[in-house]
């Protein structure tokens, strides 16, 4: 008996082994220049397998790293000998993925006898499943296009908004990185609102009145299934790379604007990998194509998270865009309305001085294309979960960003060009 207990506790250790167990992620305060610097350091030891949520910037500023159980102990001893301040921001990851796990599984008894539920999060297959009930349920209003195909051949879905004619367009997009769930989920939860909306409410009536929507919700299908069947914490698309090990191009260093440029890496490995060249991602290409085909995009927003920002151009360069008075106006507008629902705080301003430089982004590539109206959005939270945001924070969410979203839409509306 008790052998047999062992083998299966060796078993288990081998083969099941919870990747997170005993990860924590460490809010980290550098004070100075010179501990940033031994920050990017630390970042660049490969053998620690540091997983950086957010990117050490200014002094005074957070970084936040998840470290894997096993290299918990170096790199406290590496903070506490620069002198560097951390807290521990997620005392055991897994912990988390635990519960999300489990209420992914209750949810899906409680859906089997009633209708889909916004406030959960959802595999790729009850998205998709998801979204043919809307078109369904909204003949009039709601079609599909399928934009291309992902690396290993899952549909690019959108869902097109038209009360007819062929109008100029707002693009939408979420879930271009994997493990942002609530971006996807979000994204699901406004093409509701929007399809049960019409033709009551008069803003969105007006604003389907005057453009079509184009709705992304799942921008890496590919990644977005690795994250929920291998790693939580998948990011990048899954394209294998000539030469390397190491799987995936990171879609937002890829388009084709500053790319290869600064704050994007070379490495294959790299979370931040920007591919072998501009649109070397086929996810990136087909909304490339489909952006250059249709010729009247007038927005082009994108949702991340997390961070609470709303950003614009640019994020390859340092220099403020031509519209930045107005990007600026109106960004501030819709964090004011965000934030009027509950209280939830915004930082506005572009891409560069927000957050960082990075090159090779979507944002940056549709402005510098034309389209004035090029924002990105990082939702909730500021940290406390970071990526593995409760569930029970998807409608709140939803809610808050729909009405900054509605708010650029109807400056969009307002403002042809
Ligand atoms: C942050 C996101 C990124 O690094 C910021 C960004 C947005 C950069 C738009 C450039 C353009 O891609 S995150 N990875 N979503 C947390
Ligand atoms: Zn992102």
């Amino acid at each position: 008996m008790r052998l047999i207990l062992l083998f299966a506790a060796l078993w288990g250790h081998i083969y099941c082994r919870k990747a997170f167990v005993g990860d924590q992620v460490l809010e980290i305060i550098p004070s100075n220049e010179e501990q940033i610097q031994k920050l990017v350091q630390l970042e660049a030891e490969e053998h620690l397998q540091l997983d950086v949520w957010k990117s050490p910037t200014t002094p005074g500023a957070a970084m936040h790293v998840r470290v894997p159980f096993v290299s918990a102990q170096a790199v406290r001893v590496f903070l506490e000998s620069q002198g560097i301040a951390y807290s521990i921001m997620i005392d055991d990851v897994q912990v988390l993925l635990d519960k999300e796990k489990k209420e992914m599984e209750l949810n899906r008894r409680r859906e089997r006898n009633g209708n889909f539920n916004f406030g959960a999060y959802h595999t790729l297959e009850e998205i998709y499943q998801e979204m043919n009930n809307l078109v369904a349920e909204h003949p009039g209003l709601v079609s599909q296009v399928r934009i291309g195909s992902s690396f290993e051949n899952r549909s690019l879905n959108a869902l097109k908004f038209s009360t007819g004619g062929d109008k100029p367009a707002i693009w939408l997009d979420a879930g271009i990185h994997a493990r942002e769930w609530v971006t996807q989920a979000t994204a699901l939860w406004i093409a509701n609102k929007i399809a049960s909306d019409y033709g009551s409410e008069p803003s969105v009536t007006s604003i389907l009145d005057t453009l079509d929507l184009f709705l992304l919700p799942v921008t890496n299908p590919d990644g977005y299934v690795f994250s929920h069947t291998e790693n939580r914490m998948w990011r990048k698309t899954r394209s294998q790379a000539s030469g390397s090990f190491c799987v995936g191009v990171d879609p937002n260093r890829n388009w084709d604007a500053g790319f290869g440029g600064p704050g994007a890496s070379s490495s294959p490995c790299s979370d931040s990998y920007h591919g072998p060249s501009a649109n070397s991602e086929v996810e990136v290409q087909a909304i490339v194509e489909f952006i250059k085909n249709h010729g009247k995009v007038k927005a082009f927003l994108t949702l991340h998270s997390y961070s609470q920002l709303l950003m614009f151009p640019y994020g390859y360069k340092c220099a403020k865009p031509e519209s930045f008075d107005e990007l600026n106006e109106v960004g501030q507008k819709a964090a004011k309305s965000l934030a009027s629902l509950y209280g939830t705080k915004y930082e506005v301003g572009p891409i560069c001085s927000v957050i960082y430089q990075a090159s090779g982004g979507s944002i940056d590539w549709s402005y510098d294309f034309g389209i004035k109206y090029s924002f990105a959005l990082e939702l909730r939270d500021t940290g406390r979960y970071g990526f593995l945001l409760p569930a029970a924070q998807i409608l709140p969410t939803a809610e808050e960003t729909w009405l900054g979203l509605k708010t650029i839409m109807e400056h969009v509306r307002d403002h042809p060009y």
